[in-house]
């Protein structure tokens, strides 16, 4: 049995959800937010067979859709300790698709 964790943007998951569902998945929903960017994402929890992870990975990757560039300014500080400044950097960075972990699973049990 397999653990699949996946980072899904916000705005992706209620159809990733679905499709899951749909499907006959069980899924389990954590509200999460990626360390970088500080924004709202979800990271899903699919507990299936093997054999099933390719099936699962290619639902979510239909329905979060290709990635995306995006502009962001990032706190940058510089200076030293009596004259620190503060200012946004602008950076792009690359958002969309999924983030996927696999693990193995050691024991299942459900009451
Ligand atoms: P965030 O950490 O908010 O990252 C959002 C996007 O910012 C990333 O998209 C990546 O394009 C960029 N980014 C992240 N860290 C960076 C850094 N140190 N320097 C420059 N750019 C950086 P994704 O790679 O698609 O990741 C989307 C979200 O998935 C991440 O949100 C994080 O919550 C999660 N994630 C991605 N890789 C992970 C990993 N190896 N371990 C744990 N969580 C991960």
């Amino acid at each position: 049995m397999k653990l699949i964790f996946a980072i899904v943007r916000y705005e992706n998951e209620d159809d990733v959800i679905t499709e899951l569902t749909k499907e006959h998945y069980s899924v389990t929903k954590l509200n999460t937010t990626g360390g970088f960017l500080k924004k709202n994402n979800t990271t899903l929890m699919i507990g299936t067979g093997d054999d099933e992870v390719d099936r699962v990975i290619n639902i979510i990757k239909e329905e979060c859709g290709a990635d995306q560039n995006i502009n962001v300014n990032m706190p940058y500080v510089s200076g030293s300790s009596s004259s620190i400044n503060y200012a946004a950097m602008p950076t792009t960075v690359n958002v969309g698709g999924a983030t996927i972990f696999v693990v193995d699973v050691a024991r299942y049990e459900k009451f």
